[in-house]
């Protein structure tokens, strides 16, 4: 981009360019969980009501709104303006995540890329869905749904308004759809970009949608009266904007680049001038399992050992019930505390993590589940982070405390791992599934907040760490942003073995049998795995007794590995050995130079 154009407030850029290909829809639900306790008990529907998490009002239906109730509001100030108000404890999160799964599963039937955000908000690509139908329709004249942002001056050239306007009924489609099979209410926005369909999303509510064109973009984002509206500007980049009197985003569009360039870097001056300007150019990236499960809990002032350990102990005990639900068998641990700092603006939280031993987790019955005595050994481990945080020969006070579930191990269901051959299945030893499940990693824009909240506003819920866009407004209520920092991002696999591939029903049973037979073969330890505060693996100390099979993982089928040609036994011990130069962090281009009479040989790129 040219940075006269930036200067000028120009918004040529392919971030924008002249051409705006795509078409993407934003839904966010209705003041959702609030929609949620309703369908649970349809008699809340006609009276005011709010959400409540410790005392702080999270939502309310939009009947509380209209006497001004709004979102994070202190429960005492909603009670004195709606004495009718009726609160709902919110705090434990299982049903509205549940519904925000079933809107997910809905979202898919379009079979566009879809990507949660939060917990209420998803973004669809509909590009390919729009192309397809502006060849059968009468394009010319195919009708808006919803609001229009600003009726267009001139026809933009690329013929993406029309392309707007389909969208803008596959948006009322499911918008209807979520309605029809869930019962919840919606809005949409749709726009060329992921940035305008969010922002534009709210502008009719509730139960509405609106679209924006390319070319009043600029002019939209102007009316926006603080940077921190921008999906990806957190609270450190706003004050740093703020102390330079760049308050509005009209101010933001205005000021020089170099100016910005004087205090960002580079790339983030110029994407700062982008997103002024309405312009983003980030993919929607298709969803699938968090790279990390997570919860925080933050309070006035903690500042004994024993009471941080009763709140470990009960984010564990939370933290374990996630876990359960999403399957996967963790591997690694994170420890996050925010120490009382009145000085800084900004809050600050340290974090340690380590890897866990496998062996803390078993599979029964095909679900995941932690003994008495490994719940004992997480919280030693949970302390002994906590230890290495803070110096307890001095006096601590804490204001949050987080625990989070950061890697897990890879299962058949999706990766390269060799181990994947050697689970105790033989009928399907060899075949691996290749779609990537769980890419979710962060896009360049992150919609979630880009650094923690300088709110030091106390007694709040426990947040829930998934990705989510909600910026925290009075409370410091999640810190999303954690779950999807790079450094917890797995890149795909993008290997292949052979040429053997399920469809995804046929792995489903797979996994299923996968499951049962490594529930099978879980062996009773002789002595518990340490845990390794460093970051060497613990998890390869989960040894199984005995045979040739001496020092593999208790997963690994000793038959299996015992028909193994002694040189691949050899290797793949070492693997287990030195996690990290495992195969299954390998990347494909390293795996292209493995020495031959490995089994690194085996795998071949996937093109
Ligand atoms: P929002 O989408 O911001 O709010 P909403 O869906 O309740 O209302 P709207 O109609 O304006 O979209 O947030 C989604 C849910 O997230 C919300 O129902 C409750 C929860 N939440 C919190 O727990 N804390 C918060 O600070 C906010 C803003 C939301
Ligand atoms: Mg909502």
């Amino acid at each position: 981009m040219d940075d006269r154009n930036m200067e000028t407030g120009s918004s040529a850029s392919n971030y924008g360019d002249n051409e705006h290909p795509k078409s993407i829809i934003h839904i966010d639900i209705d003041c959702f969980y609030a929609q949620v306790e309703m369908l649970r008990n349809p008699e809340l529907r006609s009276v005011p009501l709010g959400v409540q998490q410790k005392n702080i009002v999270v939502t309310s239906n939009y009947e509380a709104r209209k006497y001004g109730v709004q979102k994070c509001m202190l429960v005492t100030d909603a009670m004195k303006i709606c004495p009718s108000l009726k609160l709902v404890n919110g705090e434990d999160l299982h049903n509205y995540r549940t519904a925000s799964n079933k809107v997910f599963e809905v979202l898919q039937t379009w079979k566009c890329q879809v990507e949660k955000l939060g917990m209420d908000e998803n973004f669809i690509d509909v590009t390919k869905l729009v192309l397809e139908r502006s060849k059968s329709a009468d394009v010319k004249n195919v009708a808006l749904s919803g609001h229009l942002y600003k009726e267009p001056g001139i026809e933009c050239l690329c013929g993406c308004h029309i392309r707007l306007k389909i969208a803008s009924q596959i948006a009322n489609e499911i918008r209807q759809k979520i309605y029809d099979e869930l019962g919840l209410t919606t809005c949409a926005g749709v726009a060329h970009n992921k940035l305008l369909a969010k922002l534009i999303c709210p502008l009719h509510k509730p139960n509405d949608q609106t679209t924006i064109f390319p070319d009043h973009g600029a002019d939209f984002m102007s009316t926006l009266q603080s940077v921190r509206s921008i999906p990806s500007i957190g609270s450190k980049t706003t004050e740093t904007l703020i102390s330079h009197q760049i308050i509005t985003v009209k101010d933001l569009q205005e000021v020089a680049l170099e100016v910005l360039k004087k205090n960002f870097s580079s790339d983030m001056a110029v994407r700062l001038k982008h997103l002024s300007l309405g312009e983003d150019n980030t993919p929607v990236k298709q969803t699938g399992k968090p790279q990390s499960i997570g919860l925080e809990d933050s309070f006035k002032t903690v500042s004994l050992k024993s009471e941080v350990e009763d709140k470990f102990s009960a984010l564990l005990q939370r933290l374990l019930v996630l876990v359960r639900e999403d399957g996967r068998i963790p591997v690694s641990l994170r420890v996050t505390l925010r120490k009382k700092d009145a000085k800084r603006l900004s809050s600050h939280r340290e974090s340690r993590q380590c890897q866990i031993s496998s062996s803390i987790f078993t599979i029964s019955n095909g679900i995941l589940t932690v003994t008495e005595a490994g719940q004992q050994k997480l919280m030693t481990i949970i302390m002994r982070l906590f230890n290495k945080l803070i110096d307890l020969s001095k006096p601590f006070h804490l204001t949050l405390v987080g625990l989070a579930f950061t890697k897990f191990q890879e299962r058949m269901t999706g990766r390269s791992s060799i181990v994947n051959y050697l689970m105790n299945d033989i009928s399907v030893q060899s075949v691996l599934n290749l779609q990537n499940d769980c890419d979710t990693s962060a896009t360049s824009m992150d919609y979630s907040a880009a650094s923690p909240s300088s709110s030091t506003t106390t007694d709040l819920s426990d947040g829930e760490v998934e990705p989510s866009p909600k910026k925290p407004k009075k409370v410091n209520w999640i810190a999303k942003k954690r779950c999807l920092s790079k450094e917890d991002v797995a890149s795909p696999s993008k290997l292949k073995v052979g040429e053997l591939r399920l469809n995804s029903k046929e792995l489903e049973k797979v996994s299923e049998l996968r499951l049962n037979s490594r529930d099978r073969s879980l062996t009773p330890r002789a002595s518990p795995a340490k845990d390794n505060l460093s970051d060497t693996s613990d998890t390869m100390k989960d040894v199984a007794e005995g045979g040739n099979c001496e020092g593999c993982p208790s997963y690994v089928d000793k038959e299996v590995f015992s028909a193994l040609p002694g040189n691949m036994q050899q290797e793949l011990k070492a693997m287990w050995k030195n996690p990290s130069s495992s195969v299954t962090r390998t990347s494909p281009r390293t795996m292209n130079k493995a020495k031959p009479n490995t089994l690194l040989k085996y795998f071949v790129p996937h093109k």
